[in-house]
């Protein structure tokens, strides 16, 4: 790991968002590869911060702090994330579910895809499966993009499910899921569609979805 992408990654750790600004943009400066950036420099960053509060060293003011400085870096390398090569058409709804506030990754799902060429709207976090429905309603969305992060709400994915097939509109759309303890299998068992397990691999599930 480069000098810059060390301290990049410790300011993460340690919450420090401007110091995290400006080591995400010296990384640029110094030529770092942006996926390297984020990969090294901030994903690896947010798993420590999440081990240390598995082993009790960090509580949930430190998982804050962490995550803020994660949204402040991301805000200098969104410009960066683009991937021309995968421009498409079409209409995303996305939102992590109802119970979990987690959103680091769904907002990294929302730029790859919006760089990509689809029109995102994002619903935010703790979105209940009926704002998900009255959204393709009104907008005849071509895609569900749903995100969790706790095992406590990947059931809520399937709500959303259900709620579009009772709603006779389950054909209409396609459905991808994702998030830290969701799997391949869990989104075959709960009948989604498509199943990324990181931001720029749903962008082209949601491609290939569409081009079913
Ligand atoms: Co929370 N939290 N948290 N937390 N938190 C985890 C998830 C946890 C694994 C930590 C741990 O114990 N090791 C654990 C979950 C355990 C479990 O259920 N298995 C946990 C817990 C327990 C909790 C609380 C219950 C803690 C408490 O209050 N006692 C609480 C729950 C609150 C709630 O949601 N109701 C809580 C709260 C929080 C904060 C609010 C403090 C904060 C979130 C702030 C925010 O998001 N704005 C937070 C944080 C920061 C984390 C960790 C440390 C980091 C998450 C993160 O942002 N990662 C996390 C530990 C970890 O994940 N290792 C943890 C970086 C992000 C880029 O990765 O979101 O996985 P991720 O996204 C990835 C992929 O998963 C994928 O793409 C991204 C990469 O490109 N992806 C998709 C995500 N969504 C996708 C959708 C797709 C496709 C791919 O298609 C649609």
């Amino acid at each position: 790991m480069s000098e810059v992408i060390q301290e990049l990654y410790e300011s993460v750790i340690s919450g420090n968002a401007e110091l995290t600004e400006e080591k995400v943009q010296a990384a640029l400066d110094s030529g770092s590869e942006p996926s390297v950036i984020l990969n090294e420099g901030m994903i690896s960053a947010m798993a420590e911060v999440g081990e240390r509060f598995e082993k009790g060293e960090f509580f949930v003011p430190e998982m804050l702090i962490s995550a803020r400085a994660m949204q402040f870096g991301l805000s200098i390398l969104k410009p960066q994330l683009q991937d021309g090569d995968l421009a498409s058409e079409g209409k995303v709804v996305l939102g992590t579910v109802k119970g979990d506030l987690h959103d680091i990754g769904k907002n990294l799902v929302s730029m790859m895809m919006e760089s990509a060429g689809f029109q995102v709207l994002d619903l935010g976090t703790d979105v209940p499966a009926v704002q998900f429905l009255e959204m393709v309603q009104e907008t005849g969305a071509d895609i569900v993009a749903m995100s969790a992060l706790l095992t406590t709400t990947m059931p809520s994915m399937k709500d959303v499910i259900d709620a579009l097939e009772d709603t006779g509109i389950r054909d209409k759309v396609k459905v991808i899921i994702g998030g830290a303890p969701v799997t391949e299998s869990y989104a075959e068992k709960i009948g989604a569609d498509g199943y990324a397990a990181d931001a720029s691999r749903a962008v082209k599930v949601t491609k290939s979805l569409l081009d079913e």
